[in-house]
């Protein structure tokens, strides 16, 4: 049975849930609509993502039975093997990538996490798209992707995404979500206008403090009146240079689980800011109250409470930039290795660059400094190495812990807070010399 919050459960199981309900199983991930009278029709939108998911084209599309689930899919690893994705759970679709799998300084589209709150919609069509700017604006518009191309100055920059929610898995006691490990994180290269630029030629009156996004993902409860998310930020955030309206991801189109053909990209900000699936931003002149905007969504209490204390709704305060963070991705954890390592990952903070990444293989007792790239744009990621030489054959971890540019390091052990948000503990992997 499906969980309260729509999900099918702790160990998420394609098969399981096409052989439970393969309509909705059809429609949840391939957006193809299966009737009995048209079964196995798959096209557009639909056979784009199947394609996308097989990896290859599909020549015999339509000879596809309805619900039938490729066979590429037969078992969980294969599925994993494509994209290498870990999916936490297939209805909504969420899925991270191990650490190891994000070496690489922008992450390739088949190793971008996933994460949904409803079902994505059928239509991904980027010919008919059309996005609107409205609420407190002296020229509301509504554009195509073709008009947003031609309009406005179109820029491609690396920017990283981190789910607000990444590392939930490590609260005790346990959060209720997605349960993050490591990899709901990603920097890819994105194309597309600066949302600034859009904003600008709308005309944003003085009234406006914060905006709203909106997207044509739908509700699990399958209610057309409920919005499954509509995040904003405030206006002085939405001005900033680096905050694009993409149609370009690694120098592709976006990829159907990360909001094909039109989405948000604000880096530094919760990744739920990052709207996907994107036809509509209104500007409010109140601060945005959509779906998971308010409540306990993406919010933080005030103050330290103690591990499992009950907080008010009254005391949680919008999450705004990311807390400063780092990841280790080589090696993997669990390696065997010689005694000589390169130890490689990623680190970032908000909108602040990073100064400094330390790694330690004495349980940090001693810190040496990682050699640290610049970021590749401003909202990147920044790239860190450091070669050791472990001194004996036996088990060590590696830790790695960044500093910003205003001086805050990462800690040990973060506080504990109700929906597990702001997981910055350093990272750390396993390693035996043989
Ligand atoms: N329309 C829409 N946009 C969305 C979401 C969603 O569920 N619907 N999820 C958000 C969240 S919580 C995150 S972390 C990012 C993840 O982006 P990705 O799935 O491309 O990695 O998308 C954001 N944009
Ligand atoms: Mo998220």
């Amino acid at each position: 049975m499906p969980k309260d919050d729509g999900s099918i459960g702790g160990t998420p199981d394609l098969h399981e849930f096409f052989a439970k309900d393969p309509v909705e199983a059809d429609r949840a991930f391939f957006g193809r609509k299966t009737f009995p009278d048209r079964r196995g029709f798959l096209k557009g939108a639909g056979l784009a993502t199947m394609t996308a998911m097989v990896g290859a084209a599909i020549p015999f599309h339509r000879n596809m039975p309805g619900g039938l689930i490729p066979a590429a899919f037969a078992s969980e690893d294969v599925l994993i093997g494509k994209d290498g994705l870990t999916l936490l759970n297939d209805r909504p679709i969420n899925a991270e990538t191990p650490p190891h799998l994000l070496d690489d300084a922008i992450t390739p589209t088949a190793r971008h996490f996933i994460r949904n709150n409803g079902i994505p919609p059928d239509d991904m069509d980027a010919d008919s798209w059309t996005l609107t700017i409205d609420g407190f604006v002296d020229n509301p518009m509504t554009y195509s992707i073709a008009d947003l191309k031609s309009k406005f100055e179109v820029v491609t920059r690396v920017l990283a995404v981190e789910c607000g929610g990444n590392g939930r898995a490590f609260f005790d006691p346990p959060a209720s979500g997605n349960q993050w490990t490591f990899g709901a994180v990603a920097c890819s290269q994105w194309t597309g206008v600066r949302l600034k630029d859009v904003l600008e030629a709308a005309g944003v009156q003085s009234n406006v403090i914060y905006t709203a996004h909106y997207g044509t993902d739908t509700h699990l409860s399958g209610d057309p009146e409920k919005t499954p998310l509509s995040r904003g930020v405030p206006i002085a955030k939405a001005l900033t240079d680096n905050v694009l309206i993409a149609f370009g991801q690694n120098g592709e189109d976006l990829h159907p689980m990360n909001g094909a053909p039109l989405r948000l990209v604000v880096p530094g900000w919760p990744g739920s800011c990052s709207q996907k699936w994107l036809n509509r931003i209104q500007l409010r002149d109140i601060v945005h109250d959509g779906a998971k905007m308010t409540g306990k969504s993406y919010r933080v209490p005030n103050r330290k409470v103690a591990a499992g204390e009950e907080v008010e709704t009254k005391d949680f305060v919008i999450i705004e930039q990311m807390p400063v963070k780092s990841l280790i991705t080589n090696p993997a954890t669990g390696a065997d290795t010689g005694r000589s390592v390169e130890i490689r990952g990623h680190a970032w903070s908000g909108d602040r660059t990073i100064s400094a990444v330390d790694v330690s293989y004495d349980f940090g007792a001693s810190w040496m400094a990682a050699h640290l790239d610049a970021p590749a744009d401003d909202g990147a990621w920044q790239n860190f190495n450091a070669n050791v030489a472990l001194p004996a054959a036996g088990y060590y971890e590696i830790w790695a812990r960044a500093t910003d540019s205003a001086g805050v390091m990462q800690p040990h052990a973060i506080d504990w807070n109700p929906k597990g948000y702001l997981n910055n503990t350093m990272h750390r992997v396993a390693l035996r010399v043989t």
